[in-house]
């Protein structure tokens, strides 16, 4: 089991000022951001990255949203980082995400759902290798 997973606060979150709210709410779960940017995607690149997504109804709708604004991208460690990770966040459905999940506190819709946490560890290290190649982890 791996140590590490990959997150995106989504440009709804970023535009809504809650960086900050967000990064206190992944701390204090125990996460440590080991890699971060603000970056934004290109469409080209956000295609990319969801291309597993690319025959679903809303793939064009999700490209579009993801390349909307800026994002911050990170790499988060801790023991079950994938699966913890996945608890914090809560549901894909803010309306189904349990109370006091990030997805609950701060997605508009299941479209703009604040944040991205990989879905397995083969995943992360896909998804924190599209943001991160070549560049530094620090471990503390
Ligand atoms: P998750 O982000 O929880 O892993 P996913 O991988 O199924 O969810 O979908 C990726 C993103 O696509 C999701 O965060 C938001 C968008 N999406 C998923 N289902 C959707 C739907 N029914 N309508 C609109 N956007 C959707
Ligand atoms: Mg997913």
């Amino acid at each position: 089991m791996s140590n590490r997973t990959f997150t995106m606060i989504k440009p709804d979150a970023v535009r809504a000022g809650h960086i900050g709210n967000i990064l206190e709410k992944i701390t204090n779960a125990g996460f440590k951001i080991v890699a971060m940017k603000l970056t934004q995607l290109s469409a080209d690149k956000a295609g990319a990255f969801y291309a597993v997504h690319k025959e679903r109804p809303f793939y064009q709708e999700l490209v579009d949203f993801m390349s909307s604004g800026p994002i911050v991208a990170a790499v988060l460690e801790k023991e079950n980082a994938v699966e913890d990770f996945r608890k914090l966040i809560g549901a894909t459905n803010p309306a189904e995400a349990a109370p006091g999940t990030i997805r609950a506190l701060y997605a508009t819709n299941v479209g703009e759902n604040a944040v991205h946490g990989s879905d397995s560890d083969e995943n992360a290290t896909i998804e924190s290798n599209f943001h991160f190649a070549g560049c530094d982890m620090y471990a503390y």
